[in-house]
């Protein structure tokens, strides 16, 4: 396994739409492992390819409290169940540091495959709806500051720009 490089806010590369998934073979099992080892190794509860620089529909989550169910979706797709919407303060592993509050939809129905290619649908809630929706964003080469203001995403940027420079 290995511990892969994030990719951080403003990185152009994180505006990328990824593509589906279409081969089930030992270099996407490979790619999962990795991804979760890094997600576990950043103290991170969901992490999507497109942070990592691959550009393919892959997503792992794990909001379990003991850090030991990781979930796996290839090609998801997000279905809003009805008009219900939730406020939770979110970050990233991409704008490390940073939380502000996003309004998203509270009751999806995810349609997705395993890393073996078998299809599962799931209606996730609490955290784990936040999470499967702000992940899908990413493999569509979006981010949680593009719902917040142009003010304090030009802030964080600013800062973040910064930080990169003056690496720790
Ligand atoms: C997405 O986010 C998410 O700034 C996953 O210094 C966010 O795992 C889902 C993290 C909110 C649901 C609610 C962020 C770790 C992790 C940081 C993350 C940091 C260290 C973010
Ligand atoms: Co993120």
């Amino acid at each position: 396994m290995a511990i892969l490089k994030i990719l951080e806010f403003p990185d152009p590369r994180l505006r990328t739409i990824a593509k589906p998934v279409t081969q089930f073979d030992a270099a996407l099992l490979k790619l999962v492992d990795d991804m979760i080892e890094t997600m576990y190794e950043a103290d991170g509860v969901g992490l999507a390819a497109t942070q990592v620089d691959v550009h393919k529909r892959l997503v792992v989550i794990d909001v379990s409290e003991e850090r030991n169910a990781p979930m796996v979706f290839v090609n998801p797709e997000i279905t809003v169940l009805d008009q219900c919407t939730r406020e939770v303060k979110e970050g990233c592993l991409s704008v490390p540091g940073f939380y502000e509050p996003v309004t998203r939809p509270e009751h999806v129905l995810v349609r997705a495959q395993d890393q073996h290619g078998k299809t599962f649908e799931l209606q996730p809630d609490g955290l784990l709806a936040v999470c499967v929706q702000h992940e899908m964003d990413h493999l569509n080469g979006k981010l949680f500051v593009d719902y917040v203001s142009a003010l304090k995403r030009q802030r964080i940027r600013s800062k973040l720009e910064k930080q990169q420079r003056q690496p720790a």
